[in-house]
């Protein structure tokens, strides 16, 4: 949980408490590259007067990107991209009937004109949709420039360190 004072500047937020075991993985990465956050579930089905309010104030509040994560008919990234002009970042949740297919589809094929970066299915895809969101920052950034390159460095460190498959 983060405790910084300053305003957030990535909304990561998903249509249900029930995708926070994968969107969790977005937080971890924005965590350790010290990007200040908020969270939030916003459902485009259950509460789409929500999902309008928080999309058209995120930019007037100081959010400069946006994570959205969503399973089955996955309209919350696309619905949010369509009401704000920040970069809107889909993560396809894993659903139990077609193992997040659907979410991918839901959130990848948007008509030409309303833009999602659609990330993998699942934590791999949460893990990128908060690198690549701090990539964005690094961009204005130079501190989280220089804790995305740390992390670049350090992973390919920890691959180069432990060359034999039969090791732990
Ligand atoms: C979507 O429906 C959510 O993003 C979630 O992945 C899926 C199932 O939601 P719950 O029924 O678990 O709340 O809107």
């Amino acid at each position: 949980m983060q405790t910084s004072t300053e305003p957030p500047r990535v909304g990561v937020i998903m249509g249900s408490k029930s995708d926070w075991p994968v969107m969790k993985h977005a937080v971890d990465m924005l965590e350790r590259l010290g990007v200040v956050y908020e969270t939030k579930v916003v459902s485009a089905h259950r509460t789409p007067d929500l999902l309008f309010d928080y999309a058209k104030s995120a930019a007037d509040r100081g959010i400069q990107v946006i994570i959205a994560g969503a399973g089955g008919a996955a309209h919350l990234p696309g619905m949010v991209a369509s009401q704000t002009p920040l970069p809107v970042l889909g993560v396809p949740v894993e659903s139990k009937s077609l193992k997040g297919l659907d979410s991918l589809l839901s959130i990848a094929q948007m008509p030409g004109g309303v833009a999602v970066g659609t990330l993998a299915i699942g934590k791999a895809g949460a893990t990128n949709a908060g690198l690549l969101a701090a990539q964005i920052l690094s961009l204005s950034d130079e501190s989280v420039r220089d804790a995305v390159a740390a992390y670049r460095r350090a992973q390919t460190q920890k691959v180069l360190d432990n060359p034999d498959p039969h090791d732990e």
